[in-house]
This record gives structure tokens, sequence and C-alpha cells, in this order.
């Protein structure tokens, strides 16, 4: 490539970077003083840029030697976006629809240049945050998981594959890492990098680390996440990493990517709808109680799990007699109703890791080092440690209870109820 070193760029470096790489300057079309560059990133890793042309824009994303919203005091290394861009491509391959497209990556530089998704396009936690309904979110992101999660399983694929390419993303080890510790390990004991609405919620997270019976549950998850290599996950799917219209869902930022559990990505877009539906009561107001917006985020929720299993259950049963995946021989899962019972099996296994995950990832989102802005954005501290105690509480009873909840209406039930 053109850049032998890495260095960070900026929007001054960029044009001369766009410049160099014929293909991207092309496509922007002259004149060069046209251009315009705009740093928006307002992720916790990353640099991103908007550069607008003459005859098109596009996003280019670099990844940085260090943790952005920390510092230079938390080094990272920047070929996190190798395994972004990578999964961009696999993903995409597998569900064009939502994945942006790719358009050039530089491994070298981390840098990845994409799809701008362009306005009305934003990023979902902040449509949720207005109260704007989307009539598609669940049939759109059911459709993203299940397609780039059965495919990338055992399911579709031989064992040779699998090992290979669970080889390559085990590279993404520093991700991985992050991961465990900020969510499956500080959030459990003190820290310096923890924070939460204080002294509002000092009990409840005393609480949390004296609740053993919840510690034994997530030493339990955090093995999960470090060992089963079930299939590619995008690793980091909260409702941030999200981009919507009212009639396009795009799924953006898989850099935390690796072999893992497909719960995983379920949970951590099933828990942060929820974080959405516990942060509601700090956003209603004098024209929107937020009533009618709190029902339909729980029917979003019942609808993504029962689509996502269902399409999920879909492939599964039309990819079978292919011979593609290593894990169900067909000849020895001749009959119907052993498939039957070995699909009921293996998803009743998917839905308690869901929704174990998806109470990990509310309880870091209160208690750990990185907040969501649904709770966040609540300005009046009572208020937003009232919302924030109902979903550290509702999380608390998820996870202990996932192993028998047997239905997601079980679930809301379970996590709305006062018990
Ligand atoms: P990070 O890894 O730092 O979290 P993200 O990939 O999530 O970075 O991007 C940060 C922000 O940049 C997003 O919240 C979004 O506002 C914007 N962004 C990222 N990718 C695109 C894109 N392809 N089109 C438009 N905006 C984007
Ligand atoms: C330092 S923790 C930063 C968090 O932001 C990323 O998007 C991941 O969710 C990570 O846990
Ligand atoms: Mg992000
Ligand atoms: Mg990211
Ligand atoms: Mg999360």
């Amino acid at each position: 490539d053109h850049d032998e070193k890495f260095y960070i760029l900026n929007s001054a470096t960029i044009i001369q970077y766009i410049k160099k790489h014929s293909s991207l300057a092309s496509k922007l079309g002259s004149p060069e003083s046209d251009w315009k560059v705009q740093e928006v990133g307002d992720g916790n890793l990353n640099f991103v840029y908007i550069v607008e042309g003459t005859a098109a824009s596009f996003v280019l994303k670099q990844a940085v030697p260090y943790v952005r919203c920390v510092g230079e005091s938390w080094p990272m290394t920047p070929d996190r976006a190798y395994f972004e861009a990578i999964t961009l491509k696999k993903h995409g391959a597998l569900c064009p629809q939502h994945v942006p497209e790719i358009y050039h990556f530089d491994r070298t530089m981390s840098a990845i240049v994409m799809q701008y998704l362009e306005p009305p396009h934003i990023i979902l936690r902040k449509g949720f945050i207005k109260g704007i309904y989307y009539p598609c979110l669940a049939e759109h992101m059911s459709e993203y998981m299940a397609r780039t999660l059965f495919f990338t399983s055992l399911l579709a694929i031989s064992t040779t594959t699998h090992r290979s390419a669970v080889a390559e993303f085990c590279g993404n080890v520093q991700l991985c890492r992050l991961t465990e510790q900020v969510i499956f390990t500080e959030p459990y004991m003190e820290s310096s990098n923890n924070r939460w609405t204080s002294p509002q919620l000092d009990e409840d997270v005393r609480a949390l680390r004296d609740d053993e019976i919840l510690k034994v549950e997530v030493a339990g998850l955090k093995a999960k996440f470090c060992e089963n290599s079930q299939a590619l996950i995008h690793g980091d799917l909260h409702t941030g990493s999200v981009m919507v219209t009212l009639s396009s869902t795009k799924v953006i930022d898989p850099e935390f990517a690796f072999y893992g559990p497909i719960g995983f990505d379920v949970g951590a877009f099933l828990g942060n709808l929820l974080l959405a539906y516990f942060s509601q009561d700090g956003h209603a107001d004098e024209h929107n109680d937020r009533q009618e917006y709190k029902k339909w985020l729980l029917a979003t929720i019942e609808e993504t799990w029962n689509k996502f299993s269902c399409k999920f259950l879909a492939l599964w049963t039309s990819n079978w007699d292919l011979s593609a995946g290593d894990a169900f021989h067909p000849d020895v899962y001749r009959s119907s109703t052993v498939r039957i019972a070995a699909q009921e099996y293996f998803m009743k296994g998917i839905f308690a890791d869901s929704l174990g995950f998806a109470a990990a990832k509310m309880i870091r989102r209160i208690v750990g080092i990185a907040h969501v802005e649904d709770l966040e954005s609540i300005k009046n501290p009572d208020l937003r440690a009232k919302c924030e105690r109902k979903a550290l509480h509702a999380a608390k009873k998820l996870m202990k209870a996932r192993m028998s909840v047997l239905s997601i209406n079980q679930a809301l039930e379970l996590i709305n109820s006062e018990l």
C-alpha cells in the first residue's frame, strides 16, 4: 500500500491520504478544493470522518493505538480495524441489506472507508431517546442476526473452515479482553474505572458486589464468552451500533468481532432495548408520558426474539440436508422428531444465554466504565437513579432466572414484576 507506516489522521491529512489513493479520489470527484471533511465520531474507541466530495461522499474510520474515551493511558491495538473490516465484509456478504458497503481498507493505517449512511439515518439509541417508532426494526435485526450467526456456525460450515476462522479471530484478543474486563469483571468488584449515580445507587452497588448467586451466574457467562466459539459474532451489538431510518436498518462497528457465543449478540441487542425501556420514564414530559412507547419497546423485544428464533430455525431446517455444517450430520438426524428435539434443545440454550448476556450488558452500563446516553441524558440525578435502579433490579432477576424462563413473554413479565 501507499503508506508504509501508521500515523494518526486528522481533517487536513485525510485530504492528502485520499489524493494518494486514486480510487477514493475519483469516487469523491473533482475539484479537490471542494472536498469537505468533518469528524463525527461519538463512540468510545475510534475516529470517524465524513468526507464529502462533489460526486459522492463516504465515511473514513480510523482506529488509533488507544481507547479514545480514556486516552493514551489505555493502549489498544489499532489492528482492531482489521477485524472490523473483515467482519463487515463477511457479514455484508451474508446480509447485504443491513451492513454498510466497504470501499477500501488499509491495514497499515487501520483505516476503513465505507458507505456513508446519510441522514435521515441516525443512531438507533438516539431515536429511542426521541421516542421514535421503528416499524421494521425487529424484522431487520432478526434477519441480520439470524443470517450472520447461522451461516458462520457449525450448523452451516465444516469444522475445518470453522477452526481456521476461529484461529484468525483469536488475533482480536485485545478487544475480547477489554470485554472480559469491563463487562464480566469490573462491575462486580471495586475498580477505579467504575462509576454510578452516587450517592443514590451506592447501596445498590454494594448489594451487587455482595450477591454471591449473581456472581456465580456471571462466572458462567464469562466462561461461555471466553470458551464458546459458536459463530462469528459482532461483539458490540448495542443500540449505538445500529443506524436507522423508518425503513432502513444498518449495523456498524463490529470491531469486537470474534467466534463467540450467539447469545452475546442477541443479548446485547435485547439488553440495550431494555435499557431504552427503563430510561423512558426519565424522558417523559407534559406532551408525552412515553407509556405507549414503552409498550412498543417491549413488543419489539418480543418480536425480535421470536423472529430471530423462527428465522434461525428456518435456515437450519432448509440447510440440513446440504451437509455443509458438521454439527448435526444428516444421517444421524434423519427423522423429523429427532431434528425438532435437537433444534429445541439448541434454541433453549441460545435463549438462556441471550437473557444472561442481556442482563450482564445492562448491569455494566449502570455501574461500569461505559454508560449509555439513554440514561446519561436524564439530567435529574434522582430521576436517573430511579430508572437505573429499576433496570439493575430487572437485570439481576433476569440473570438468575435465565435457565428457568421458558419464553420471551415470561422474561418480560418477570422483569416487570415487583418481586
Ligand atoms: P466507535 O468504534 O468509536 O464506537 P462507530 O463505528 O460506532 O465508532 O462510529 C461512531 C459514530 O460515527 C457513530 O455513532 C455514527 O454517528 C458515525 N458513523 C459511523 N459509521 C458511519 C457511517 N457508515 N455512516 C454515517 N455515520 C457513521
Ligand atoms: C472502555 S469500554 C468501551 C466500550 O465501548 C465499546 O463500544 C464497547 O462496548 C466497550 O465495552
Ligand atoms: Mg460504536
Ligand atoms: Mg466501536
Ligand atoms: Mg452493552
